[in-house]
Order: C-alpha cells, then sequence, then structure tokens
C-alpha cells in the first residue's frame, strides 16, 4: 500500500439516452468523437503525472472496463504507467431537464463513497482529465496531511460575474451559503468562497466526513432539480461542503489554476510556469489533441521523456504563457473546420 497521495480522475461514458451537453466539447457526450476527447486528455493526464510523480499510485475511475471502452493504444499506455482501474457505476445522476449540461459531474459523489468505503490510500487527489502534471505532488504532502483537504478556490477575477445573486454554473453564491447554513449549521465568515471542481485533495478521514454531507446535498440536489438556484454542479457541493467542514480557502491556489487559453477569454500568464497543475478546459480539442498525436506519432516511447522535455512540449501546444505563431494558426485552423462540419450538417464533436 502506497504511503503517499493516490492520483486520480475519472471518464463516465455516457449511453445515449444518458448524453447531455458540455460547453467546451461538445453536445451529445454519447459520442464516440466526444469520448475520444476526453480519452485523450486522459492519456495525457496520467502520462504527465507518471513523469512527474514515478512513486504515486495512480488510478482511474470509469463506470466501464477501460479495456473495452478506451481506444487501444491508451489503454496500452495506461497500463504501462500502472494506472489502475475502479469500475464503479454513475449512481448519481440528476434529471436531463434539471442538468442539460454537465450531467456526470455527480460521479465524484459515487467516488467520494467508493474511497469511504473501501478504504485504501491514506489521501486522494482527485483531478479533471483535462489538466496535466508539471511538477511532484510530493512537496504537498505534509500539508495535506495537516489540512486533510485542499481545494482550489476561484478568485473573484477569475470568475465572470461574481455577485452573490449571479448564479454561477446554475447557482448563486448566496444560495450556496444559506445552504450550508440551514442544513449543516455553518456559514462563512465573510464572502462565500467558490471551489473550482478541477482540483481536490483530501485524506481518507476527511472523506468520510464529508460524505454524508455530499449525501444530503445530493437529496436536496435532486428535490429541487426544477428551481432556477440550486446544486447543478460538483462545484457547488464543494463549496457548501468546504465551508461546512471549515476547510480554508485557497489552499491549492499555489498548485493548480484554472488557465484560460483560448480566443476571448485568454489569461495565462508567466507565474503559471511555476504551478504544479495546469487546468486548461478550452484545450482539449486543440492542444490535448495535437500534443497526443505528437507524442503516438513520435520516434520515443512516451516514458523516455524527461520531466524538462515533457514541460517544454506542454508550454508548446497548450500555449502558456502565451500561445506561439504556429499554435495560433493551427487553433485558427481548426476551428474553422469545426465550422465548416457544422455548417455542413456532419455533426462532429462542436
Ligand atoms: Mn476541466
Amino acid at each position: 500500500m502506497s504511503e503517499t497521495t493516490t492520483i486520480a480522475t475519472w471518464i463516465v461514458l455516457d449511453s445515449p439516452d444518458e448524453a447531455s451537453e458540455y460547453p467546451s466539447v461538445g453536445a451529445d457526450s454519447s459520442k464516440p468523437e466526444f469520448q475520444l476527447v476526453y480519452w485523450r486528455c486522459i492519456a495525457l493526464f496520467f502520462l504527465s503525472a507518471r513523469i512527474h510523480n514515478p512513486e504515486h499510485a495512480l488510478l482511474l475511475y470509469c463506470n466501464r472496463r477501460v479495456a473495452e471502452v478506451a481506444p487501444p493504444r491508451i489503454a496500452a499506455l495506461l497500463a504501462e504507467l500502472g494506472v489502475a482501474e475502479v469500475t464503479l457505476p454513475l449512481t448519481h445522476r440528476l434529471p436531463p431537464e434539471a442538468a442539460a449540461r454537465w450531467g456526470n459531474v455527480f460521479y465524484e459523489i459515487d467516488i467520494l463513497r467508493h474511497y469511504a468505503e473501501a478504504g485504501g490510500p491514506p489521501s486522494l487527489l482527485l483531478a479533471d482529465s483535462d489538466c496535466l502534471w508539471r511538477r511532484p505532488f510530493a512537496p504537498f504532502e505534509a500539508r495535506l496531511r495537516a489540512e486533510q483537504c485542499l481545494l482550489y478556490t476561484l478568485r473573484p477575477a477569475d470568475q465572470k460575474a461574481y455577485q452573490g445573486d449571479v448564479l454561477i454554473n446554475g447557482m448563486s453564491r448566496r444560495r450556496m451559503a444559506a445552504t450550508a447554513e440551514t442544513l449543516f449549521g455553518r456559514g462563512p465568515a465573510g464572502e462565500m468562497p467558490f471551489q473550482g471542481g478541477e482540483f481536490s485533495a483530501f485524506t481518507l478521514g476527511w472523506c468520510r466526513r464529508a460524505l454524508p454531507l455530499a449525501e444530503r446535498l445530493w437529496e436536496l440536489a435532486r428535490t429541487e432539480a426544477e428551481l432556477p438556484d440550486a446544486i447543478r454542479t460538483e462545484e457547488h457541493l464543494w463549496s457548501i461542503i468546504a465551508v461546512a467542514l471549515g476547510v480554508r480557502p485557497y489552499g491549492a491556489n499555489d498548485i493548480v489554476r484554472r488557465i484560460w487559453t483560448n480566443f476571448d477569454a485568454a489569461n495565462a500568464k508567466p507565474e503559471d510556469l511555476d504551478l504544479t497543475l495546469w487546468h486548461l478546459p478550452s484545450e482539449k480539442k486543440f492542444g490535448f489533441r495535437r500534443m497526443w498525436h505528437a507524442i503516438e506519432a513520435g520516434d520515443r516511447p512516451p516514458l523516455a521523456l524527461s520531466p524538462d522535455e515533457f514541460n517544454a512540449m506542454t508550454r508548446r501546444f497548450m500555449g502558456v504563457p502565451q500561445r506561439g505563431p504556429r499554435k495560433v494558426a493551427l487553433d485558427l485552423a481548426a476551428k474553422l473546420r469545426e465550422r465548416l462540419a457544422l455548417a455542413a450538417g456532419l455533426g462532429r464533436v462542436a
């Protein structure tokens, strides 16, 4: 049993009747092209995790057997990297009327429950698959043991419309604060912090304390599925639980950042080069796709890349801190191809 944190991500393969829209990927999450976008992210997530964290256990949660659903080359890479697999059905899904977007994200409750019940590693780090490792996690192990839970808190500058009444992906911060207060007797000291769902790291003990709260919030989310200002995503869950259990805001903000690299909202900056983990939501179909193809076509085995070589690639392919002219041209061409395909009614991933 590893004494270090297990590094995990997840993927849910939706069937056509379960499909929903994911704004930065496409309109139908049951399509193979949609799912391939995520498999490439998973390949690079774990490859970067392994290159920077040779001793850490790696784990993928999936609702199907990886060997049956992953593209064969990606399944082979995951095996070579030593990525373990937990096959876990998705049992927390809001009705389609309430979750036209991001229908899968309450899978994190299934993961919390599985980890709380099955036990195992002393701590779990759960990240979105569209994240890339740039440095080792080891320097933060002691902080995680001391604080029990580290979360990434969005700063007002990182989040459009940050006033209390404004819905952030379907729920206002005012309502999140009131929910924490009403259900768990503890509201925020000042402004309600908004926790990004892309990163959470917690100990087994913390997970066992958080699980009943998550289940209670899930009940509420289901009852309020028709309300305009209610729990819609895992970020609302994390934000409320964090306040209820007194998790310090900004605990992981020097580890990870949500970096926008796309046309109108780019906010990458030189300091991002110091981070341990990059979350790159707008690169799923651009940087991740091209970098995976480059690695697949490369003449060296992926694990032969040194951490520095790998970081040079992620910097170039993801355009952090800025996009080079070649990436700008390729991104524009890819966007244009996508528009043309849509216009032609080919129904490709948008
Ligand atoms: Mn993401």
